[in-house]
């Protein structure tokens, strides 16, 4: 009994070992993002019979158009806003974050028919002012364990939230902010914040996505996860750009990882988004597939189907010569701000190929007079730049230095827009 028992802690200590060894390696290593692959061809020359692009109108009018109907049509499905027929609002609490700001939850119903799909979700306000910057954003747990106890608990949670031990473990693994955006520091700052949890409608996984209520709708059918999600993006702020409280022109859209690729995509789509702010997109997001020494397009294909329509004939560079890459995508956010945010121990998301890509999207800024990417090394960011990109130190995931970056980025890309916008707390 003794015996076994000190097997136990022996096991026991090498396991806390190894996961502190692991934690300090993913918290304190800097490692090198690798070196920047070489440019694709320029978003403006000839695409597919289309003749180069040399001005900003024929870039609006006649290459944009182009290049959206073919990320839809060959890569992600249609990512359309989808309207709301009412959009009902609840007070959760008037003085909530230390009555800083006011909490509702909204329920959009989406679709022009029945049955409507109800979406919700949580809006944030600075409690004096009017016509903020909006930040719209999503989460990966649910909006009652991600953002407030007295939000309705979702249908569905990925396996990680659905414990405690989960969510703590993924925390200590992909960092503080991971499943806690700091919304007080977002409201302190002069933003409201609208934040969704895509898991009722567009679950993310492989079996529930297939008969998901998005699905129904007639618009998103034949749609991936990363389109549907960038449909929610999308939908939500066709909702809130017309709330009297927001700033139509100021709404940027963050997101995560997988949900960086959506909240990328529904920036391309949609010129009337204010900004983007992705981090660690990766493939398919801002990474060019053609040149990523991670994740290439058939792993992830393989790996999550249920992201990409069944038809989808996105290429492998790894197999087939293609131009048609993610630097056409980041193009397509041309003039708008977009900030990139990239982790060094981060290889799966390749943050190098994803710089090559924001290099070659600035030709699309330079026809609008803009400079996009200002900056040669990846890790020191110009944030006044049009496209800003860094690399922090550590692994994969969402901390609270992450979102220093975004806030101080649309601070001072926002401010620059003329607007009432001014909350007692300062700033926007
Ligand atoms: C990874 C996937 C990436 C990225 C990431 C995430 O496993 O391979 O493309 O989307 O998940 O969303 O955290």
């Amino acid at each position: 009994m003794r015996r076994g028992w000190r097997r136990f802690c022996a096991l026991a200590g090498v396991a806390a070992l190894l996961v502190a060894v692991a934690w300090c390696v993913q918290f304190t290593a800097r490692a090198s993002p690798g070196s920047i692959p070489g440019a694709p061809t320029s978003p403006l020359a000839a695409f597919e019979g289309d003749l180069p692009v040399a001005s900003s109108s024929e870039w609006t009018l006649r290459r944009a158009p182009l290049l959206r109907r073919a990320f839809v049509e060959r890569v992600y499905g249609a990512a359309p806003p989808i309207t709301s027929a009412s959009v009902a609002h609840l007070t959760i609490d008037a003085s909530a974050l230390e009555r800083t700001a006011q909490l509702q939850l909204l329920t959009l119903q989406l679709g022009a028919r029945e049955p409507r799909i109800p979406f919700q979700i949580a809006l944030l306000t600075p409690k004096t002012g009017a016509r903020f910057p909006l930040l719209i954003l999503s989460v990966f747990c649910g909006l009652d364990s991600d953002v407030d106890p007295r939000l309705p608990r979702p249908s569905w949670r990925p396996a990680r939230c659905r414990t405690g031990p989960g969510r703590t473990l993924t925390q200590l693994s992909h960092g503080d902010a991971i499943l806690h955006p700091p919304l007080r520091e977002m409201i302190a700052r002069g933003y409201a914040v609208a934040v969704f949890y895509a898991g009722d409608i567009a679950p993310d996984d492989p079996v529930l996505f297939g008969e998901a209520p998005i699905r129904q709708l007639p618009e998103s059918q034949e749609s991936g996860a990363i389109a549907a999600w960038a449909s929610l993006y999308l939908s939500a702020f066709e909702a809130l750009r017309l709330d009297p409280r927001t700033a139509p022109s100021r709404i940027a859209l963050w997101g995560h990882s997988r949900y960086g690729k959506a909240a990328l995509l529904a920036a391309a789509l949609d010129p009337r988004v204010g900004a983007v702010i992705a981090n660690q997109s990766g493939t398919f997001g801002a990474t060019l597939s053609s040149a990523t020494r991670g994740e290439s397009a058939t792993q992830i294909m393989r790996r999550f189907p249920h992201w990409f329509p069944r038809r989808s004939t996105a290429p492998d560079h790894r197999q087939d010569a293609d131009e048609f890459d993610q630097h056409l995508l980041l193009a397509l956010l041309a003039p708008r701000p977009v900030l990139l945010g990239n982790a060094g121990l981060d290889r799966w998301s390749d943050p190098a190929a994803s710089f090559a890509a924001a290099r070659s999207a600035s030709d699309a800024y330079a026809l609008f007079g803009r400079d996009g990417l200002a900056q040669d090394d990846m890790r020191l960011p110009q944030l006044a730049a049009d496209i800003a990109f860094y690399v922090r130190p550590g692994g994969h995931g969402v901390r609270s230095s992450d979102w220093d970056r975004a806030l101080d980025f649309l601070d001072i890309h926002f401010a620059a827009e003329p607007g009432p916008a001014s909350a007692a707390a300062g700033g926007g």
